[in-house]
């Protein structure tokens, strides 16, 4: 387990070195960076959104080959260190709002550990099912209050559905390489 202090500075400096790569990058391709990257990087400096989002949108840079990192372990860093999550966002329990989990299917690799985190204002659980929505005993939470988290891990990969049993219209899925 590698401490807050440290995972903050290993966060800090991978964030200075993504900075100099869309830097450099952009001079060579300006038009390619797209415009919203650089007010989530404003507000991420002000504390408007968290780490989770900074990181999420430094991934889809990545994924979307739109900054390159010309070392794959340097890519694999990034990744290391950000704490695999689910969000259970506001509103999720209204069936009429897009308050679907962030992400609806996160991707991680064999033995990781994935957080879930309850941002709703009403309690929610993380039921495990097959794909025709039977619920399996893998991985199945209490209810989780507002703030509330719940954890497992991954040894195997696959495709892993679950949803909600207060709320069944929600679903998601957890996918294993
Ligand atoms: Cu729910």
């Amino acid at each position: 387990m590698v401490s807050k202090i440290l995972k903050n500075s290993i966060i800090a400096s991978i964030c200075v070195f993504l900075i100099s790569s869309v830097a450099i990058f952009s001079m060579a391709s300006a038009e390619s960076l797209p415009p919203w990257i650089k007010n989530t990087a404003l507000w991420y400096g002000d504390g408007s959104i968290s780490e989770t989002e900074f990181l999420n949108a430094i991934k889809f840079l990545l994924e979307n080959k739109i900054i390159i990192l010309e070392n794959e372990t340097e890519k694999e860093i990034v990744f290391e260190y950000v704490e695999p999550r689910v969000i259970i966002p506001n509103g999720n329990f209204d069936v009429a709002n897009t308050g679907f989990y962030i992400p609806l299917n996160l991707e991680v690799r064999a033995g990781t550990t994935v957080t879930w985190v309850n941002e709703d204002s009403v309690p929610h659980t993380i039921q495990s099912q097959d794909e025709k929505g039977n619920i399996v005993a893998l991985f199945n939470s209490a209810p989780l209050l507002t703030g509330e988290t719940f954890l497992h891990t991954f040894d195997e990969s696959g495709v892993y559905n679950y949803y909600c049993s207060l709320h069944p219209w929600r679903v998601g899925i957890i996918t294993v390489r």
